[in-house]
């Protein structure tokens, strides 16, 4: 029986309206003075055949998106605001801070001469780079110069702090597991004394040591076992890396050529609560219709092209962001060659051995 759109358990249906009085007077006087409800009432929402997906299919189209973040730029700066973000809400939770139902995304600006200050928390965060002409972001107590594509992390409790000191405004997508740590309410935050942390190393140390095929022979973990010591994924090396695998094997019908951002100490996610992958669709290719529990903020670093997700149909651009929902079946086409950036829960779920998905 077919109990997705029913609340109460599939034998309590029939029952007649004097029936159902006496239960419910037995709810109200009995149970809910002493903290308890009928499971009975409830079981088809608590327990349904498939994901009862809440999350929508939404875009955020560049042409739109940058001149409302030059606009904020002009009405406060990045240390008033700490970090000036416009947070890219999902229409299905409004006021929540949210682009998924786990994730949340949003679009940073920092000016010219700005600092956003160094602090630390518990979430922890991704910057995926939209617009840049070499700001950084510092990230315990290294430097890196975050250029368009590039891919930097913040692991959990880390502290980091962003500056720009070229001409140009630089602008990124940032993820962060903000709602799963509001679920579990476990979100810790501070400020660093100084608006810069103290950097304790040269640039490229954390890539040197530790994403260069090698590793240092006394186990280092800067952010623990969950967590990958490499800070900062350059695009040229992603770039290259995706087209070197397209020229020696053909497209995956599903993924097209797809690599994940990985965290060379255990072989999983980069980030121990976000998954972050990315595609490259040459010119003309597609990909078939796939689902899987996760739902994923992308953002655009190439290309156009269309994403499907279920009765959804969203014309990108490059630098545009948008949401493909949990259960959703989806797929790409692209008009040039695109590079896709991908994040979602995904890893979360595998260690929680709760992910699923389905290829058609
Ligand atoms: C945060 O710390 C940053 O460090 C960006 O750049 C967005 C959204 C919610 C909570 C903390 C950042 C954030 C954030």
């Amino acid at each position: 029986m077919d109990q997705v759109h029913s609340a109460g358990a599939p034998g309590i249906a029939n029952a007649d309206e004097a029936t159902r009085a006496t239960r419910k007077k037995f709810y109200d006087d009995k149970l809910t003075p002493n903290s308890m409800a009928p499971l009975w009432e409830v079981l088809g929402n608590v327990v349904t055949r498939e994901p009862r997906v809440t999350t929508k299919p939404v875009i955020w189209h560049w042409d739109k998106t940058r001149p409302l973040l030059m606009e904020a730029g002009a009405l406060l700066t990045a240390e008033e605001a700490e970090r000036r973000v416009l947070v890219l809400e999902n229409p299905a939770y409004v006021g929540e801070s949210r682009a998924t139902n786990t994730l949340y995304g949003g679009i940073q600006l920092v000016l010219p001469g700005e600092v956003a200050p160094a602090h630390r928390h518990t979430q922890s965060a991704l910057r995926f780079v939209l617009e840049s002409k070499g700001g950084y972001t510092a990230v315990g107590g290294e430097k890196a110069t975050m250029m368009p594509g590039d891919f930097v992390i913040t692991p959990s409790w880390s502290f980091h702090d962003h500056g720009n000191d070229t001409d140009g405004p630089i602008i990124w997508m940032d993820v962060l597991d903000v709602p799963m740590l509001t679920f579990f309410e476990a979100g810790f935050s501070e400020h660093h004394n100084d608006k810069t942390q103290a950097l304790a190393r040269p640039e490229g140390d954390a890539l040197a040591r530790f994403g260069n095929t090698m590793l240092p022979i006394d186990a280092e973990k800067p952010y623990g076992e969950l967590n990958s010591p490499v800070f900062n994924y350059p695009y040229t090396r992603t770039r290259a890396a995706l087209l070197a695998t397209a020229a020696g094997a053909p497209a995956d019908p599903h993924w097209s050529h797809t690599m994940k951002f990985v965290n060379p100490i255990n072989g999983g996610w980069a980030i121990s609560t976000i998954a972050s992958w990315m595609m490259y669709l040459p010119k003309g290719a597609s990909t078939q219709k796939m689902r899987s529990t996760d739902g994923m903020i992308v953002a655009v670093a190439e290309g156009s092209g269309t994403a499907y997700a279920g009765d959804a149909k969203m014309e990108f651009g490059a630098k545009d962001s948008f949401v493909i929902p949990n259960w959703t079946w989806r797929h790409f086409t692209a008009k040039e060659d695109t590079f896709l950036f991908f994040s979602s829960d995904r890893g979360v779920q595998e260690r929680m051995g709760i992910w699923r998905e389905e290829r058609a």
